[in-house]
């Protein structure tokens, strides 16, 4: 197995970030890392779409395309789509898409991701300025939306609530921990071939359980209403749900389509998330318990990707980031939770290490409100984390050494990125 060197100057390390990508394509799409993720994840994708649209964007469009055809007929985009038989836990033999009327051809599971994807596209067109590529995914990402808007707003309030921490694509979240606790306990006795890094008391049976539940359950929207045990609304899924809405208003237009139903979307998160997220910092809303979780994480920045955040929730949200409860304290961005919370663990999995694409959403919502510095702080950080560490899968934010997985495509593509601005700038 390769594994790019850590690189000084920012020509080798660019190489080094494409020849990672180019390692982790299969063919059909871009694999997260080999080995440990063998398979097509949803917000890994369209991470690489980001990284890609300035250097490779034909690749690019086939790795949006190539998860798409992972979509379900109901809207639904899936967080895994399994274009090999390559071994991975749960695997197909869980999921059993092909069992239900709505799922595609090919074999994915049943849970969906954050929907970063309208905001790949966007950023996909504004790098290339390719319309009859935006006309092609278009209308699955609408599709995508009007899924999230009908089946997902479990709290009939605007937000899509998430039904499996998987779905945050912050697995191990503190934010979770209360919700996973109702759960029964369960023990299916299978060897946990985790990485160190998760909790050694990890969820992980209750995550499989509960997947199973809902497989159970035909993946039905109505279960998930008035049974499944898990919903919540966080705000880091909301934060990128609407960020894509204001993509898709953007481009709009390019497919001849009303931008007003986008624009009024987000407007309606917009509104959600202050009346039911927000306490002086924004927090996940459990549905079952109907009660905020008081535990601020990295999720809790996603609303400030929203361009018409009122002032004084972005002020407030700015300074708990700055402050010695995040990047204040410690020497690399963005601790996954705030460092004085007991559940703070700086060494496990979404518990507390700094990963490379919650950096880069946070330097996104740093450029779209011109906070300047902050944003160069977040390029920088990120920066000497890959330069010294490589592209780990998420890093130590007090000494920024490397943790997880070795050539880590959504680390190698963000870090891609970063460096076209760097060098235009
Ligand atoms: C992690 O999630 C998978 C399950 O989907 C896992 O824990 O095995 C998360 O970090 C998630 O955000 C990411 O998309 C996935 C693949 O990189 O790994």
């Amino acid at each position: 197995m390769m594994e790019a060197r850590p690189a000084v100057d920012d020509a080798a390390l660019g190489r080094e970030a494409l020849a990672v990508l180019e390692a982790n394509w299969t063919g059909t799409g871009t694999v997260p890392a080999p080995g440990l993720y063998p398979h097509q994840w949803s917000w890994d994708s369209a991470f690489v779409v980001i990284g890609l649209a300035r250097h490779r964007p034909d690749r690019a469009r086939d790795e949006l395309l190539s998860l798409l055809r992972g979509q379900w007929a109901t809207g639904m985009v899936p967080h895994i789509v399994f274009h090999t038989r390559e071994a991975y836990f749960p695997g197909p033999a869980v999921w059993r898409s092909q069992e239900n009327d709505a799922a595609p051809k090919v074999l994915t599971s049943g849970l969906t991701a954050p929907p970063l994807h309208g905001l790949a596209l966007w950023w996909l067109y504004r790098h290339t300025g390719d319309a009859a590529f935006v006309r092609k995914a278009y209308p699955a990402l609408v599709a995508q939306h009007e899924y999230l808007a009908s089946a997902r707003d479990l709290g009939g309030a605007g937000l899509a609530a998430i039904v499996h921490p998987w779905e945050s694509g912050m697995d191990d979240s503190p934010a979770w921990d209360q919700a996973l606790a109702a759960l029964p306990a369960i023990r299916y006795g299978y060897r946990n071939v985790e990485l160190e890094e998760r909790r050694p008391d990890s969820d992980h049976e209750r995550y499989v359980w509960l997947a199973m539940r809902y497989r159970d359950a035909g993946y039905s929207p109505g279960y998930l209403r008035d049974e499944h045990p898990f919903a919540i609304e966080d705000p880091m899924f909301n934060g990128i749900w609407l960020a894509s809405c204001q993509a898709m208003a953007e481009l709009a237009p390019l497919v001849h389509a009303d931008p007003a139903p986008h624009a009024e979307q987000a407007e309606r998160i917009r509104q959600a998330m202050i009346e039911r997220l927000w306490d002086g910092c924004y927090y996940a809303r459990d549905l079952r318990s109907d009660q905020l979780i008081k535990v601020c994480t990295v999720g809790s920045f996603g609303p400030l990707l929203d361009p018409g955040l009122p002032g004084d929730q972005l002020n407030a949200a700015v300074e708990v980031l700055e402050s010695a409860r995040f990047m204040g304290a410690t020497g690399y961005p963005v601790p996954s939770c705030e460092i004085r919370a007991t559940q703070f663990d700086r060494t496990r999995y979404w518990r507390g290490p700094s990963w490379v694409n919650t950096n880069w959403l946070l330097r996104r919502a740093a450029i779209v409100h011109s906070l300047d510095r902050l944003g160069q702080q977040l390029t920088n950080g990120t920066l000497r984390l890959v330069r010294q560490a490589g592209f780990r899968e998420c890093f130590d934010p007090f000494d920024g050494s490397g943790r997880g997985c070795r050539d880590f495509s959504w680390s190698a593509a963000l870090t891609l990125d970063l460096l076209a601005d760097t060098v235009r700038e």
